[in-house]
């Protein structure tokens, strides 16, 4: 599953509050494979290996729980992302569809 999303982090691992200043939303050209989401900065491309901040961004799923980020009314169609780690992470997806999904998907790695 790859598309475009808008993700905002508003939890670091424990759960701790993101601090300002790292709360803004960022568009990334998204890839799940196996248990990872990748985050892109471009369109994916197969012969372009990861850059550092691409490794960086990257989230493992494993464990991870996704659902409709029902207490989130700014945007449409945001789901929420609780890794094993307890980050959140909320990810905008560009329709009802797509949002649900990134969720199926995710819960099924
Ligand atoms: C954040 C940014 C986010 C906003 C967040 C701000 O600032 O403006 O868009 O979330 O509000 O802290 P920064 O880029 O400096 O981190 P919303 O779009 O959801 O309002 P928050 O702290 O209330 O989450």
């Amino acid at each position: 599953k790859t598309g475009f999303l808008a993700r905002k982090i508003h939890a670091d691992t424990d759960g701790k509050k993101t601090p300002r200043g790292k709360r803004g939303w960022k568009t990334f050209y998204a890839v799940l494979k196996g248990t990872v989401l990748y985050l892109q900065k471009d369109e994916y491309k197969p012969e372009k290996a990861l850059s550092e901040e691409d490794l960086k961004n990257a989230v493992s799923v494993h464990h991870a729980l996704a659902s409709k980020a029902t207490d989130y009314e700014k945007k449409p169609n945001v789901l929420k992302l609780k890794t094993a780690d307890w980050r959140v992470l909320l990810f905008q997806a560009q329709s009802q569809e797509e949002m649900q999904t990134w969720i199926n998907k995710i819960n099924c790695v």
